[in-house]
């Protein structure tokens, strides 16, 4: 009987070695992710979180105490019940004296993969039998896509699983435009598992079957295809001018479908005018577009004519939407591919994030799975989740979202489990100073993490690896039987056993275990998926955990995105408004915002190339998803620290740049601007744009001293540097690719890492 286990970056196949669990990729997975391999070696490393920890002036002082030492001071290890008591009277005490409004819930982060042990899922459970607590609207990943693309296409869940497959795309398109390219690294993931891994392949098989690529990009790391692509780099922030420049092209050469237009969206004749200059008096050539962008004019008037001369696809990667105005690019993606007329022809039409995680292009029957019940919220407040720190730094403040005027509420308790805060938000120095703010921070982490560092009570948990799940993840084919592989490492226990536990000391542990153990509820959770299904004749719980997975796969699948609609605008409506695309939103043109207005539009952003801050910070940085990890997860594995130069973030800068600085491969360098600086190690490149830098995200924070303010940060984490604002009063996403920076040779002493070593403890 093979055993399995899951995790974001696939399905692996585990044996017992004699050190311990050895994984392998799933038979079944023709590209499997190296990430899980270095896995077991990690989960064992001296940095996990080994007992219940809390910060001194607690430990000492009791609950709340000392809230501006928070991150700075030592750690005491005590006993579980210390711990757990202590986290139970602050809790009491915080929501008593203010109300569930001052707790947040939120807790962004990716966690781990199973249905079960989903981190998310339960703390919101435990906070819900509290009374509730503030949560959080979208991602970082889709800020500001997930909001406005409901107002001018519709649904994104339901876009994203019905994306036109890749085995569509080989047969079909003739021509692959993809802006920030289609970056395989990224398809290793998907949320909850990958079963297949399909990006590298598909691309492969396009490659083979005769398909044109085109990368439109800063850096051309991210569109591999065994074959042939060509490059065309551009400016970062800027792509926007560029398809406002190509709608140009095809509007003035009479190369647009006026029928499509016509027939299946609203808006064309609103935004006309400023596509032509006529309200504005600038029209939006490709000349006026060069000198945002850097391409030249006659390149992007050809690939006008390119691709209104074949079956196209024009895509784009979901980073150019993490920007400040990052609600335009995939407006005027959309307003782009509806010119072209090809929405709904197989090959034909729009992408979004074809390579961004392993789902999109990749059909699967749509079940849902199992999941665990989280409650129901009374709380009834939110902020969008990239605006942590201005929530926590200006309570009582207004602030504007999607048509609505909200407020930021006064947060004191914030409990945080399955993400971290100070991997994945922007301007690390300001979160810091906001995180002290609240009167107690509680984590549940597996590592000593920078956001485990700084909380007051840190509970560990256990690792997938050493606990039983249900794996499973929209668009992927496979339900896996997770197996416990391995025995916990240190005290760390489950997330359900520390809310459990917490429960009862609040006297709601009855409606929070329901009764049930960790393996009843699992039981429960399979049983009525199951139920839900009857046709699909899945086996009962027993057989499923014989088997080891469930197969959903049912006959070949491939799927053309939007055909339905095509074939029948009126029947198979969007889900906007007005049932079309909207090139022209009277919605969002409704409320009157300056930095978003009704129709896709070229606005300057805070930073870029082309601003006067360019004269002191003349690089812009690009922050991607690291190839070797998922965000910050593993960052100390084998695999991830192979990739770091002197133990620090590669940073890849071109040739131009670093000969102009004396910059070698493989010198350390320090990247700055005004609100912070870090270390990172150069790597010199022709693949990236002169003008711009890329370092990826996830070495943990490392700062030079968490006391002081704006210390050099050590380890190359990105968010030293980026810059911490909405990208519109729309959305209020992050805006994470906004950033100019400022690199220099480093000449100093090499400072030692401390980013993955375990806090100071004092004795109780
Ligand atoms: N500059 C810049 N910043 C970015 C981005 C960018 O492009 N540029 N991208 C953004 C995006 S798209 C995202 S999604 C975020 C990702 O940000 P996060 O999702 O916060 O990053 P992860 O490293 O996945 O954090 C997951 C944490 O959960 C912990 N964990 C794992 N399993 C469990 C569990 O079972 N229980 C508990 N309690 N903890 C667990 C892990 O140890 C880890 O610390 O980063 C964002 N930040
Ligand atoms: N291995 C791995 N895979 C991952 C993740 C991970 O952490 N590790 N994270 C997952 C998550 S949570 C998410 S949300 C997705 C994110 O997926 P994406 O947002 O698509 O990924 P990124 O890697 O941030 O960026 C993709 C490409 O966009 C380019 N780019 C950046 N800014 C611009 C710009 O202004 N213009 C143009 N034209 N190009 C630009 C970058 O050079 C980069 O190569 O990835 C997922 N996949
Ligand atoms: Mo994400």
């Amino acid at each position: 009987m093979t055993v399995y286990t899951a995790t974001h970056w696939g399905i692996y196949e585990v044996e017992q070695g004699p050190s311990g669990p050895v994984l392998k990729g799933h038979a079944k997975d023709p590209d499997p992710s190296p990430i899980g391999l270095a896995m077991v070696d990690a989960v064992r490393a001296r940095n996990r979180v080994m007992r219940p920890a809390v910060r001194r002036s607690w430990a000492e002082k009791g609950p709340c105490a000392a809230p501006e030492k928070r991150a700075a001071e030592a750690f005491v290890e005590v006993p579980w019940d210390e711990a757990l008591d202590l986290a139970a009277a602050a809790t009491k005490q915080l929501i008593a004296e203010h109300g569930n409004e001052a707790v947040f819930g939120g807790s962004y982060g990716w966690s781990s993969a199973g249905r079960f042990h989903h981190a998310q899922s339960q703390v919101h459970r435990y906070l819900n039998c509290l009374g509730g607590y503030v949560r959080h609207s979208e991602s970082y990943s889709l800020g500001a896509a997930k909001v406005v693309m409901p107002h001018i296409l519709g649904n994104m869940d339901n876009l994203f699983a019905t994306h036109t497959s890749w085995n569509v795309l080989e047969q079909h398109c003739k021509l692959f435009v993809a802006f920030g390219g289609s970056p395989a690294k990224n398809g290793q993931v998907n949320p909850g598992l990958v079963g297949q891994h399909m990006v590298r392949i598909g691309l492969q098989k396009m490659q083979q079957a005769g398909t044109r690529f085109i990368n439109i990009s800063p850096e051309n790391t991210n569109l591999e295809t065994g074959g042939e692509v060509e490059w065309i780099p551009i400016r970062p922030n800027t792509d926007t001018a560029m398809l406002l420049a190509i709608a140009h092209t095809l509007y003035t050469e009479g190369l647009h479908d006026s029928g499509f237009l016509a027939r299946y969206s609203v808006g064309f004749d609103q935004f006309l005018p400023y596509l032509l200059g006529t309200s504005d008096g600038v029209a939006k050539t490709a000349e006026w577009a060069e000198r945002i962008t850097g391409v030249p004019a006659q390149r992007t008037r050809l690939l006008a004519r390119e691709l209104a001369g074949t079956r196209s696809v024009v895509t784009m990667t979901w980073a150019l939407q993490r920007a400040h105005h990052g609600e335009q690019p995939p407006w005027a993606l959309i307003t782009v591919a509806a010119m072209l007329g090809q929405i709904g022809l197989p090959g034909g039409g729009f992408g979004f994030g074809y390579g961004t995680a392993n789902a999109v292009g990749n059909v699967s029957p749509r079940v849902s799975g199992p999941s665990f019940p989280q409650g129901r919220n009374p709380v009834d407040a939110f902020i969008p989740c990239a605006r942590i720190a201005d929530m926590l730094l200006h309570p009582g403040a207004p602030f504007r979202y999607n048509g609505r005027d909200l407020v930021y509420p006064d947060i004191q308790l914030v409990y945080w489990a399955g993400g971290n805060p100070f991997h994945h938000h922007q301007d690390l120095n300001r979160l810091l100073q906001a995180w002290r703010k609240p009167k107690a921070v509680i984590a549940n982490e597996q590592f000593w993490t920078p956001a485990a560092k700084a909380a007051d009570i840190v509970f560990p948990v256990n690792t997938t690896l050493e606990r039983e799940d249900i794996g499973y993840s929209a668009h992927e084919r496979y339900v896996v039987a997770m197996r416990k592989v391995m025995e916990p490492v240190g005290e760390s226990r489950s997330d359900y056993d520390v809310y459990s536990a917490l429960a009862a000391r609040l006297g709601v542990e009855a409606a929070f275990t329901d009764g049930r153990t960790e393996a009843q509820w699992q039981r429960e959770m399979y049983e009525n998926f199951r139920a839900k299904y009857p046709r699909l004749e899945f086996p009962d719980y027993e057989g499923f955990l014989q088997a080891g997975m469930l197969d959903l796969f049912q006959g070949e699948p491939s799927h053309v995105m939007l055909a339905e609609f095509r074939a029948d605008p009126a029947g198979c409506p969007l889900e906007t408004k007005s049932g079309r695309i909207e090139i022209f939103c009277e919605t969002i043109a409704s409320f009157g915002y300056d930095d978003c207005p009704g129709h896709p539009t070229w606005m300057e952003p805070a930073e870029w190339l082309g601003s006067p801050k360019a004269e002191r910070f003349p690089l812009h940085m690009v922050s991607d998803q690291p190839f070797t990890k998922l965000h910050s997860q593993l960052d100390h594995s084998a695999y991830s620290k192979a990739n770091k130069i002197h133990g620090r973030e590669p940073v890849l800068i071109s040739r131009e740049d670093a000969g102009a600085r004396g910059i070698e491969e493989g010198d350390v360098v320090r990247v700055f601007n005004d609100r912070g600086s870090c270390l990172a190690g150069a790597r010199v490149s022709h693949r990236i744009r002169a003008g711009v830098v890329k370092l990826s995200t996830g070495a943990w924070f490392d700062p030079s001293s968490w006391g002081a303010d704006k210390t050099l940060e050590k380890h190359g984490n990105p968010n030293t540097l980026t810059l911490d604002i909405g990208a519109s009063s729309l959305s209020q996403g992050c805006a994470a690719q906004t950033c100019l920076v400022q690199v220099e040779k480093y000449g100093g002493e090499l400072p030692a890492l401390t980013a993955h070593e375990p806090p100071q403890f004092a004795r109780p």
